[in-house]
């Protein structure tokens, strides 16, 4: 579909709806500013649309680039914005009303009609109504995402942070017993971090996690789960992963970190390295807890083995039912 963003999706069907009935003398489109900023996209339309345009440059229009309707006058109409190219002096009339709110700008509606002036005092009051209540209904749904967002996100690495984790932890480790599946767990954890920060200024650091965060997004599979556990631990929940399947994996990730390059103000950072301590579920533990102590364990262990390294706990789940003599 169009590249505006998702949450939207309702306001636009509605506005789909209802402008055919509010409008039934013309033709127009809702359009949404997108994440970027440098696009708007047509989100719903209604009517017979002349200038068929399905996203333009904000600069393309100039009720956009001056932050108010356009055009203001019957004696402005002459110049016409360039996505509305169709509507010239003796053409169609068209305009445009910015979608507004907290002094940001969201998109635009767009109305136009075959005719030079068509536009009724009665529809453009409409429209303004129209135009003020989507934009109220776009910024309140961008702050609800947005807290959402910050509720369980981790700001330096955009990673989920402790609270989603322990979570996911719960919700992960009761699936796996239900269902019988193998669930793995690593805790990551940078080597000698406390130098990088002394040697090169926190900002360094922080530019290291940043770095580690955006490897390990790349690594991870749809239905993995990663976090920023504390300081410079992350966790990996691979739920379903075999062992072997885990070992593999996280050794790709050790190699990702040898080889990262992290740019500083003075230069490239490099020789990162990271160990990774690994335990699964029912192979090794029966619980979730359990499964996080042994992961930390093995973590242990790798830091006291050199670090730079993967190690997998030595523990083996205790069989519910003992075995005959
Ligand atoms: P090891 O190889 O044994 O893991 O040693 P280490 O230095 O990585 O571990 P240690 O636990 O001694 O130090 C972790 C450091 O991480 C200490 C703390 O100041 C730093 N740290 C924690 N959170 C942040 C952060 O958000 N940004 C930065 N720059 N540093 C952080
Ligand atoms: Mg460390
Ligand atoms: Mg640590």
């Amino acid at each position: 579909m169009n590249g505006h963003r998702q949450p939207f999706d309702e306001i636009l069907a509605a506005v789909q709806t209802y402008a055919g009935y509010l409008f039934p003398e013309e033709g127009g489109a809702l359009y949404l500013l997108n994440a970027a900023r440098d696009e708007v996209v047509r989100g719903s339309q209604w009517g017979a649309l002349i200038s068929d345009v399905a996203s333009f440059h904000p600069e393309d229009c100039w009720a956009l680039r001056r932050g108010g309707t356009y055009p203001t006058s019957q004696a402005s109409q002459g110049i016409a914005c360039p996505h509305a190219a169709c509507c010239g002096p003796r053409g169609s009339a068209f305009v445009c009303q910015p979608l507004i709110a907290h002094n940001n700008l969201l998109g635009l509606l767009y109305r136009e009609a075959a005719s030079a002036s068509p536009f009724s005092a009665g529809a453009n009051q409409l429209a303004t109504m129209l135009a003020e209540q989507v934009s109220l209904a776009i910024a309140n749904l961008e702050l609800r995402e947005q807290l959402r967002k910050q509720a369980i996100r981790d700001p330096l690495t955009g990673l989920y942070n402790r609270r989603f984790l322990d979570d996911a932890l719960s919700r992960e480790t009761a699936r796996s017993t239900r269902d019988g599946k193998p669930l793995a767990l690593a805790i990551v954890d940078i080597d000698h971090f406390k130098k990088i920060n002394d040697t090169h200024g926190h900002e360094a650091g922080d530019a290291v996690l940043r770095g580690l965060g955006k490897i390990l997004r790349e690594t991870i599979r749809k239905t993995d789960i990663v976090g920023r556990f504390g300081g410079e631990e992350f966790l990996l929940l691979l739920p379903g992963a075999s062992l072997g399947v885990a070992e593999r994996r996280l050794h790709e990730l050790l190699d990702a970190v040898r080889a990262m390059n992290v740019a500083l103000p003075s230069g490239t950072l490099n020789g990162i390295t990271a160990s990774i301590g690994l335990a699964a579920m029912p192979l090794h533990v029966a619980t979730g807890d359990a499964l996080v102590a042994a992961a930390d364990a093995a973590l242990y262990q790798a830091k006291g083995q050199g670090r730079n390294r993967l190690v997998v706990t030595e523990k083996r789940a205790v069989p519910a039912v003992a075995p005959a003599a």
